[in-house]
């Protein structure tokens, strides 16, 4: 049973802060406030004259409330924290200007001479990823690394006289750069003669992923698509037991499938997520190859397993690097983040390097700009130095979940509330009028995801509370896109979760660069950036390139 700590307060006078009623906004945000500073715990204000018993309730705090399962694995929390990775589709697919090989080109065609792994990822840290993934096997069944169990690899090409290893290079690149590494390794393979004998298959695979998750470091996430051409030989995959492998040969690997283990194909190939996203999910509610396309997309609100998604798309049309293509603009990838780590997922953007064996200077411009422009949104929350109440707060006064903590950085930090509340409020006074279109909201995801439905409201000149946006599930990250308001006060609102909420971040920033229906002739009004910023943009809006 959960201790009370006795108060100044008298018992009808508490639950008041429950139940005010605001008629006059403002003042009575005031109140509140008051109220709240007031409340000294009896432990606190009289500790050096308390009887023993009641020095004796100093000796325990309460305990964090318990995490609401399923929870994440240390693997998946860690690769949640990274928010985006860099995927590099490469191979002979590269060279001969296709997307699925037929696993009939010659091995010779693969001979990028300018290949530099630490360009591409130099190019992946200076955009803000850390984590690359490359298709170290693709359909086509052409390996990039020297496999003892195929003659059709890097070993049979001219590329380094044939003893070349893009996937060694790669992982030593990503090591020296402090970058995680995950493999791409396809089940279907179009060159190897035994797909489609089951056994035989099965072997061969768990034998090359054997040699990727042995000889190559650490490895971060084994990423399995379910893809596989119509009228193909048919066979089965024993995926148990290469989950199990890959587990037992790197623990601290994610494994990336349509069911998981690890985390979930979000359904398409765009990189856009349900607005409503939980990473609990059924995994023996899907199956690798046959999705269901809104299962993936929302998770499940009653799923016993953690399965967050992950959000592929490329920055051009194809997933191979094609001569003919162009890549998407900086203004279409930052909405396609929003879309994404905006919606509790890990963004997956393809770079495919040419057949140079470089990623290309024209996407590492657009990875630049995009960059740039998440940096002069999201660097300043404009809520930084906001005063901070809450409806209750778990054990009054213990700093360890006072809703000051959702100005502080990190998911550790969180603000709790009183177990068995009506409500579930935040209220923020940001100490002057800001302008501001973009929310920001984050769970402590290690205790588990809990809100279902959540609302903002701000106080408007008029001293009514007006409700800004409403939403549906947070979990690691949720940011929600508006037209402009103006305020001094805002109302963090949880509607329905799960059991009772905890919120380890809240931020408020302006967005000039995403165009909102009526905000389109708008946004220098509104903006809080420098010249050279301002100038920036004028100077992106004519180097739009291509368009999702
Ligand atoms: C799909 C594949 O068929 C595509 O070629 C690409 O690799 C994409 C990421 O996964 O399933």
């Amino acid at each position: 049973m959960k201790k009370k700590i006795n108060t100044t307060i008298s018992s009808s006078c508490y639950p008041f802060t429950q139940t005010l009623n605001f008629t006059k906004p403002i003042a009575q945000f005031t109140i509140f406030v008051c109220l709240s500073l007031s409340f000294q715990p009896l432990s606190s204000s009289s500790s050096s004259s308390s009887s023993s018993s009641a020095s004796s309730n100093l000796k325990f705090k309460d305990p964090p409330p318990l995490p609401v399962l399923p929870i994440p694995s240390a693997s998946q929390l860690q690769w949640q924290l990274g928010n985006m990775a860099l995927f590099v589709h490469f191979g002979p697919n590269t060279f001969t200007n296709s997307e699925w090989g037929t696993g009939r080109a010659d091995p010779s065609i693969f001979n990028p001479t300018q290949l530099d792994a630490t360009q591409w990822v130099r190019v992946a840290k200076d955009s803000g990823f850390n984590r690359v993934i490359l298709t170290a096997k693709h359909h086509d069944g052409f390996c990039l690394w020297p496999s003892d169990y195929t003659d059709y690899s890097v070993r049979s090409s001219p590329w380094r006289n044939g003893s070349g290893d893009v996937v060694g290079e790669l992982a030593k690149a990503a090591t020296d750069a402090g970058i995680a590494l995950g493999l791409y390794l396809s089940p279907w393979d179009r060159h190897e003669p035994c797909y489609g004998t089951t056994l035989e298959y099965n072997e061969f695979y768990v034998g090359q992923m054997t040699e990727l998750l042995t000889r190559y470091g650490d490895i971060k996430e084994v990423w399995l698509d379910g893809a596989k051409g119509e009228n193909e030989k048919d066979m089965d995959y024993f995926f148990e037991s290469w989950f199990s492998l890959v587990h037992q040969l790197q623990p601290g690997a994610v494994i990336f499938s349509d069911a998981g283990p690890d985390s979930r194909w979000i359904g398409d190939e765009s990189g856009v997520a349900g607005s409503t996203c939980w990473s609990l999910f059924n995994r023996s509610a899907a199956k690798i190859g046959d999705t269901d396309f809104q299962y993936q997309r929302e998770g499940d609100p009653v799923g016993h397993d953690w399965v967050p998604a992950e959000c592929d798309v490329s920055i051009r049309p194809g997933w191979f690097w094609h001569a003919s293509e162009i890549p998407k603009s900086a203004r279409t990838l930052l909405d396609l983040y929003y879309k994404s780590v905006g919606r509790n997922c890990l963004l997956l953007l393809n770079v495919p390097p040419n057949s140079s064996g470089l990623i290309s200077a024209e996407d590492i411009q657009a990875l630049q700009e995009f960059s740039e422009l998440r940096k002069s949104i999201f660097s300043q929350n404009l809520a930084a130095n906001a005063l901070l109440t809450a409806s209750s707060t778990r054990g009054l006064h213990d700093s360890r979940f006072e809703p000051h903590n959702v100005l502080k950085d990190g998911i550790y930090t969180y603000w709790a509330p009183e177990e068995n509340q009506s409500e579930w409020l935040l209220y923020l006074d940001l100490q002057h009028l800001v302008s501001f279109n973009v929310l920001q909201v984050q769970e402590p995801i290690h205790m588990g995801q809990r809100i279902v439905e959540f609302h903002l409201e701000i106080l408007n000149a008029d001293d009514k509370w007006k409700k800004v946006i409403n939403g549906t599930t947070v979990g690691y990250q949720r940011l929600l896109r508006f037209p402009t308001v103006k305020s001094q006060y805002l109302r963090f609102v949880i509607d329905k979760s799960r059991d009772d909420p905890l919120i380890s971040h809240l931020g408020v920033y302006m967005d000039q660069y995403s165009i909102l229906s009526n905000e389109i002739s708008n946004t220098s009004r509104h903006t809080h950036f420098n010249q050279s910023l301002f100038l920036h943009q004028i100077a992106l809006n004519h180097s739009q390139r291509a368009t999702v």
